[in-house]
């Protein structure tokens, strides 16, 4: 356990900050690489915990991957060139790992173990399972194949027609890696758009895929060619730092080279209808994804309500939004946020649990949460429940608090920040 201690601060912070890579671009920037024929330079690459896991997947593959700062530099012969791992694959507490991989992993003529830690161990696999399963993947493991540990039987792929039943990036990846691998033209359909660098980076690394926003369309058994990548910083680490300063009195920041993808930039439109005083600068698109600076200042807040499409959009922010909400006159209602239950751990209770704790008042609704504000908050002892976004929410509440916040653990912020306590000392 590693436990810390946050004291008072209540000062306004200031300053900027070169935000660190997007995790959910890096993932696919170290799959696509290790799929293509050629060398693969991906710069501003996140080395968080989870993405190092998939690095570690397709070394035992026997592709090369070399760090380099910030930077790796992957070399492949390509998908035919993979070779069966020795061990089994160990994916620590990564849901993308787990659920890309496995979407690879079934078409590929080899057998695989994959396995995770206890949180990762919980998370429902069926959602993928199933769908490939329908393309002829041969996967079991316990629970029918819904919980790790999984075992892959790599097997001839068929072409199939889905419409997602959840709202999940992961899943439609999924389908769509196993689509590069099956015969035919694959095709999946999603009714509330998710994040959409799986199909821009597939693009980019040549297949053959077409989309709409809602339906994409990938035609299999075509070779990738590498080609470099250059990963815009995370909107969902520069979010932490947006809501401390709407929220930190006097305070004034700015956060440079941020993701602004339209499939993530759902807390920007949140800020800006909560009356926050935010702007953007220097955008621009750098290997198909748009980049900018985001300026925000400490300005007063009012409580909006926040549902169906942009739940997806800003999904991963949920936690630290309701930190924001918490400071924000009046009701903030968040809702059709199911999918908040299954991640790392339940959110909607981790949340109104540790700010709960914290003085703030807000109830748990099945697909959200009722936050009723302005409140003070004061100290406390809260759990991080070992999910990165928890632990990071509570240390930006303790900017606020009136005594010091005490988190049991925060070993889990390396999964995607491993930076975040230089960083926040930087505006201090
Ligand atoms: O990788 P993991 O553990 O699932 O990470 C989380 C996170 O908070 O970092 C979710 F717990 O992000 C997911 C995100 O919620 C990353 C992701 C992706 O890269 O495709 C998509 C989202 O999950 P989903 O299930 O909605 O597709």
């Amino acid at each position: 356990m590693n436990e810390k201690v946050l004291k008072p601060f209540n000062q306004a912070l200031s300053g900027e900050i070169n935000i660190p890579g997007d995790k959910s671009i890096s993932h696919r920037a170290v799959i696509f690489g290790s799929l293509a024929q050629g060398t693969t330079k991906v710069t501003h690459f996140l080395d968080g915990e989870d993405c190092m896991r998939t690095v570690n997947a397709f070394r035992e593959m026997g592709v090369t991957i070399q760090e380099d700062g910030e930077s790796l530099v992957i070399e492949s012969n390509g998908i035919s060139a993979l070779s069966e791992p020795k061990q089994p694959l160990n994916f620590g507490n990564s849901g993308t790992t787990t659920r890309l991989m496995l979407g690879i992993l079934s078409g590929l003529p080899f057998f695989t173990t994959v396995f995770g830690d206890d949180s990762l161990s919980r998370r429902p696999m069926n959602r993928v399972v199933n769908p490939l399963r329908q393309m002829g993947a041969n996967i079991d493991g316990r629970n029918s194949g819904n919980l790790l540990p999984l075992s892959v039987k790599g097997s001839k792929l068929k072409c199939i027609d889905y419409t997602l039943p959840v709202k999940s990036a992961q899943v439609k990846s999924a389908i769509l890696l196993a689509g590069l691998l099956a015969e035919g033209e694959t095709r999946v359909t999603e009714q509330t758009p998710t994040r959409n660098h799986t199909e821009n980076m597939l693009k980019a690394f040549g297949a053959d895929i077409t989309s709409d926003g809602y339906t994409t369309v990938i035609t299999g058994k075509n070779q990738l060619k590498a080609t470099n990548v250059h990963v815009p910083g995370d909107i969902s680490s520069a979010a932490f730092f947006l809501v401390a300063g709407a929220i930190v009195p006097g305070s004034k920041l700015r956060l440079k080279n941020t993701g602004l993808n339209e499939t993530r930039n759902g807390i920007i439109e949140v800020l800006q209808k909560m009356g926050a005083n935010i702007a953007i600068e220097n955008e621009r698109t750098v290997s198909g994804e748009l980049i900018g600076d985001i300026q925000i200042s400490y300005h007063s807040l009012k409580g909006i309500t926040i549902e169906g499409e942009i739940i997806p959009r800003l999904i991963d922010e949920i936690p630290v939004i309701a930190l924001l909400a918490s400071q924000a006159e009046g009701t903030t209602i968040i809702k059709d946020a199911e999918e908040l239950r299954v991640k790392e751990t339940d959110r909607i209770t981790a949340v109104c649990d540790v700010l709960n704790t914290l003085g703030a008042n807000i109830t748990p609704t099945e697909d959200g949460m009722v936050i009723e504000g302005k409140t003070k908050l004061n100290g406390g002892s809260i759990s991080s429940y070992d999910d990165h976004r928890i632990a990071m929410m509570g240390a930006i509440a303790s900017l606020i608090t009136a005594d010091d916040v005490i988190i049991d653990d925060i070993s889990c912020i390396s999964i995607s920040y491993p930076d975040f306590f230089k960083d926040l000392k930087s505006l201090k």
